[in-house]
């Protein structure tokens, strides 16, 4: 019976050995929200997991309702932000997850901002990376944005999926 502590906490330094290393390679990235005016409307916490990019987001002082939210394809962010291009879309892909060509690696599901206007939530996008070099890193040469917009996507309008104005950017940030 002596033998079992020892098991354990082998077991256990296994483990830890473990998520280490996966701590190591796993790049991070952050965006930092902005409105027109240039007030601060939340931030974004980017992490590269095996799956994909998980979008921690807390959001602050948005507008309540239904917002279309899209990594875009340049890293520039000045008001109205028609600077940071259209969606990402490094696959040359139609926009919207209901087109049968579709989707954009920037395409993501509508965000719905309570009466306070506060939000936190994850969201997991499998078509984008943060790893420098693959097709699909949101940093490649011109960088990329997050821009929240002041309607709903339709998820099939192309190449804008129908979201109204830009009311808020950030770029994406090792
Ligand atoms: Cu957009």
């Amino acid at each position: 019976m002596r033998v079992a502590p020892v098991m354990c906490s082998l077991i256990a330094m296994a483990g830890m050995a473990v998520s280490f290393s996966a701590q190591a390679q796993s790049p991070k990235a952050k965006a930092a929200l902005k409105d027109a005016s240039g007030k601060d409307v939340g931030t974004v916490q980017l992490i590269q997991t095996p799956h994909g990019v998980l979008l921690k987001m807390a959001l602050k002082g948005v507008a309540p309702g239904e917002h279309a939210f899209h990594v875009h394809a340049v890293g520039k962010c000045e008001a109205p932000f028609t600077s940071a291009g259209g969606h990402f879309n490094p696959a040359s892909k139609k926009h919207g997850m209901e087109a049968a060509e579709g989707a954009h690696a920037g395409d993501m599901p509508n965000l719905f901002i309570p009466a306070n206007g506060e939000l936190r939530i994850d969201v997991a996008n499998h078509m984008i990376s943060l790893i420098k070099g693959q097709p699909n890193s949101v940093f490649d040469a011109d960088g990329s944005a997050i821009i929240i917009h002041a309607g709903p996507d339709d998820y099939k309008t192309d190449p804008t999926g129908n979201a109204g104005d830009r009311i808020a950017c950030g770029v994406i940030t090792e």
